[in-house]
């Protein structure tokens, strides 16, 4: 039996806001992480008007990357990674998000960092846009609800194209764009999108429009991507939760059908370049007024993207509900508990199967090369009194995918590209901004509170999964 590719890209997951710190180090701007409190499971992160006193912002510090990352790739080099996914802080390159050129001590820090994973022969993955733009944009326009933001993007995307082009061959453009669907909640709004609601707005109408702003953008980046290099490989980035139904009740299924709908059209505009009808019908039901151009839907189908980059670390589940004839998707009141799955300590429920599941889904509906590129288990981790975390939880959370992932490969066909757990190093929690709900098989002595040494140790999984890169997922 086959296995994965010879040149399966195992490596591993962050992103800037997540782990650098250095947040003004290097003429860097405040990027909307940099206004993001401290919260916990339940409790919403506050987004402060602007960078207050006398409040933990975690990502100001994080896991301090910026002056460590040397040693930190050498630890990935040592677990055999052959590749390192990363984004790009938007506001090292162009502090403020306005400025027409390139803050140069921004752009020689990437050109450092991408050195030293090229060093170990580490191919870099970059996500372009990863829940950090810059805050000025949201003060001064708006964030996406604006559409002067594609020309700033794609301009910031072309500068680290320009520089970059002999360095990196995968992109990303936005990172889980499509986690605005769920506009109920403050969170992804303004992680997404750097949307702030005022009271007695529509919600929804806005954050269609944002998107559309976003997808335009992508598909401009992606054009001018491949102007830049032909060779590069620019895909979107999707998070990918399936929405089951509760039972096999006609009705039931319909509405996860419904569900998926108002989760995953984002996927069909970037690989098909068009907007699917069932969004179309719902729009002119809703009387939305959107701002879309003849030009935009010109634009969608140019700039296409090469690959479906996502996210999977859960699986959700819908039931019909009465009194909403039109199967209408709530987030916030339309989930219901998987009973058939256990969950972690913060809700997220676990279910291996979902991952070759969602493979299926989208090598089925598009047919292009498909990359996981986050997968883990956020857990409370206790080094034992030698001071190694025994994470075994973590590894058997990472076998059942990885080898759910196998099936999709080996019996269903798929082409994967590779496998980049999240958080592969301990970093705040995008949710919660907690560092105690640890994804990493690198543990990083820093708690909840900003107290800590920052010192590195492996985890019992660090073995288990250079065992595993060794083997190309044989013994999987
Ligand atoms: P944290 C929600 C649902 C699925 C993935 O998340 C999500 C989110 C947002 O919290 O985010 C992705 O840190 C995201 C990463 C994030 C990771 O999943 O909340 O791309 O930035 O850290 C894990 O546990």
């Amino acid at each position: 039996m086959a296995g994965f590719k010879a040149d399966f890209l195992w490596g591993g997951a962050v992103a800037a806001h997540q782990l650098e710190g250095g947040w003004q180090e290097g003429g860097k701007g405040i990027s909307v992480a940099d206004v993001m409190t401290a919260g916990a499971h339940g409790v919403p992160r506050e987004i402060t008007d602007g960078v207050l006193p006398g409040k933990n912002y975690p990502n100001h510090e994080a896991i301090d990357f910026y002056h460590r990352y040397k040693d930190d790739i050498k630890l990935f080099a040592e677990m055999g990674f052959k590749c390192f996914r990363t984004s790009i802080a938007w506001t090292r390159i162009f502090p403020q998000g306005d400025e027409l050129e390139p803050n140069e001590a921004g752009l020689q820090f990437y050109d450092d960092l991408f050195d030293e994973c090229l060093k170990y022969n580490i191919e870099p993955i970059i996500t372009l846009s990863h829940f950090e733009m810059p805050y000025h944009l949201v003060t001064e326009y708006g964030g996406w609800r604006n559409r002067k933001l594609i020309d700033f993007f794609v301009r910031f995307a072309s500068a680290v194209f320009t520089r970059y082009r002999s360095k990196v061959k995968y992109w990303m453009t936005f990172n889980e764009i499509n986690n605005q669907a769920n506009y109920h909640e403050d969170f992804a709004p303004f992680t997404n999108s750097g949307v702030k609601y005022k009271a007695g707005e529509d919600r929804e109408v806005i954050m269609y429009q944002a998107a559309h702003y976003e997808l335009v953008a992508s598909a401009l980046a992606v054009e001018a991507g491949h102007k830049i290099n032909p060779d590069f490989k620019i895909g979107c980035m999707i998070a990918m939760c399936p929405i089951y139904p509760l039972t096999c009740a006609p009705d039931d299924m319909m509405m996860s059908v419904a569900a998926m709908h108002r989760r995953y059209w984002f996927t069909d505009v970037h690989v098909r370049g068009y907007y699917p009808q069932h969004l179309l019908n719902y729009f002119a039901r809703r009387q939305f007024k959107l701002d879309i151009t003849e030009e935009d839907l010109q634009i969608l189908t140019r700039g296409r993207v090469d690959y479906i980059g996502f996210s999977y670390y859960m699986s959700f589940v819908t039931k019909a509900q009465e009194n909403n004839p039109h199967l209408d998707y709530d987030e916030t009141k339309s989930l219901v508990k998987n009973p058939y799955v256990k969950a972690s300590d913060w809700g997220w429920q676990i279910d291996p199967v979902g991952l070759r599941y969602s493979l299926n889904y989208f090598y089925d509906l598009y047919q292009l090369p498909l990359f996981v590129v986050e997968n883990g288990f956020g857990a409370i981790d206790q080094p034992e009194s030698d001071g190694v975390v025994n994470d075994q939880y973590r590894i058997e959370y990472m076998h059942n995918h990885i080898r759910e992932m196998k099936k999709a490969v080996v019996e269903d066909g798929v082409d994967l590209m590779g496998y980049t757990p999240w958080g592969c190093i301990d970093l705040v929690s995008a949710g919660t901004g907690e560092m105690k709900k640890r994804y990493g098989l690198i543990y990083v002595d820093k708690d909840n509170e900003g107290n800590g040494t920052l010192a590195r140790s492996r985890k019992k999984s660090f073995w288990w999964y250079q065992d595993v890169i060794k083997h190309n997922g044989e013994n999987i």
